[in-house]
């Protein structure tokens, strides 16, 4: 990763912090903004996390911002009294904004990096799957009563595949990066599927699944663990706003069940965890249960093969546009990682009758906690 050139401590200084900046590390793997851990001079003082978000990526930093003050301020008021729940936390600037916007147009957030926590790009134990199905669950359930309209739709039609597969088409068409003619293979693999993959898209037009308030990047690292592997809390909130909980869920076994890197040049390396697929399940439905509908669980099945799919589309989409969406390491990273998805994308398929008889085998044993 490339070190930081930006005067971090002076950006740090214009947020309402205590002690000082001792040292500045790049952090996490995501692909959209960067992030950086600001260790603390004082021991007695907290460390924080910088984050320079991405406005080419979200052009509605406002809206975004007070998402996330809303979101995180439901949760908050939802936390149990006595308990030591920590949460994701933003911390205002000194002028009581909540981001800080510099000369040089970079706009920046500040929260507290919650102590002792890590998180996981792969999953190693069904424990970390479990957890994380519990925080996922827990987090959708938390904000069933918010109201959705309190929060702006910070990308529209972020999880619709028609509009991610119209996209997809046009590049390909324009061709910008003269690419088309090395991706026939996964050209062929999205259009194959493009029909059997807009069944959410139609369950819900025809107002069979409800839409609820969802986290819509329900990657395995962007739960928080200690160091016992209990789940902490779910974080990287930039994406909540209202969906079909079947997307969180698909997007969760996507980078949970797989056993290799989301970007594995590996092909045989990437296999689905059946194990991790059912320990997520369980505790995704014992904290999620309670609020989804019979067509919510059948929809789930479905959300497990469009979102390896969807997200294949988007990075393959991004490949042939030249790569100006998702940060890459190397020139070929989105194909690499389009190629893995669908890798993934299709065993997931070919194991989903097993795949659906775990979540009916899991319904069955939690029908006490499944609505009526
Ligand atoms: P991105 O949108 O780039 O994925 P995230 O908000 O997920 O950014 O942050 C990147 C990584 O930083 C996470 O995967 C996690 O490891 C870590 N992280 C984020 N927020 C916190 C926090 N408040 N405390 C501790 N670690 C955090
Ligand atoms: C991006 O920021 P990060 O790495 O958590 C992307 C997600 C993709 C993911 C693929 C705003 O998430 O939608 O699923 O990469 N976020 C945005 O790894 O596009
Ligand atoms: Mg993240």
């Amino acid at each position: 990763m490339d070190t930081p050139n930006f005067d971090i401590a002076a950006i740090a200084l214009k947020f309402q912090i205590t002690g000082g900046i001792s040292e500045v590390r790049k952090y996490g793997t995501g692909h959209i903004n960067d992030t950086f851990l600001l260790k603390n001079s004082n021991a007695a003082d907290p460390d924080y996390l910088l984050q320079r978000i991405n406005h080419q990526v979200f052009k509605d930093v406002l809206g975004l911002m007070e998402n996330i003050a809303r979101v995180t301020a439901h949760l908050q008021s939802k936390l149990t009294p006595g308990t030591n729940q920590k949460l994701l936390q933003l911390i205002d600037t000194k002028d009581g904004g909540c981001f800080y916007r510099d000369g040089d147009n970079n706009y920046w957030r500040l929260y507290f990096f919650i102590p002792g926590s890590r998180s996981y790009d792969v999953a190693e134990t069904t424990r970390q799957a479990y957890e994380a199905g519990m925080a996922f669950g827990r987090f959708q359930s938390t904000l069933s009563d918010m109201d959705p309209a309190l929060l702006s739709e910070t990308i529209v039609d972020f999880h619709n595949i028609q509009k991610r597969l119209k996209d997809f088409h046009e590049a390909v068409q324009v061709n910008k990066a003269s690419r088309v003619s090395a991706v026939s293979a996964e050209i062929d693999i999205i259009t194959r599927h493009e029909q059997a993959m807009s069944i959410i898209n139609e369950w819900g037009q025809a107002g069979l699944l409800p839409k609820r308030i969802t986290h819509n990047d329900t990657k395995l690292n962007n739960v928080l663990f200690d160091a016992d592997d209990n789940a902490i809390c779910v974080i990287d909130l930039d994406t909540v706003m209202t969906g079909y909980v079947a997307y969180d869920f698909g997007d969760a076994i996507r980078t949970i069940t797989n056993t290799a890197a989301e970007d594995e040049p590996d092909l045989e390396k990437i296999q689905v965890n059946t194990d991790l697929f059912k320990a997520y399940t369980e505790g995704y439905l014992k904290t999620a249960g309670s609020f989804l509908t019979e067509k919510e669980v059948e929809s789930l099945s479905w959300g497990m093969l469009l979102l390896p799919y969807m997200q294949g589309v988007r990075f393959l989409t991004d490949y042939l546009q030249g790569d100006t969406y998702f940060k890459i390491e190397y020139p070929d990273h989105n194909l690499i990682r389009a190629k893995a998805q669908f890798s993934l994308f299709t065993k997931l398929y070919e194991q989903s009758p097993q795949l659906r008889q775990i979540i009916t085998e899991t319904v069955a044993a939690y029908k006490d906690i499944l609505q009526e």
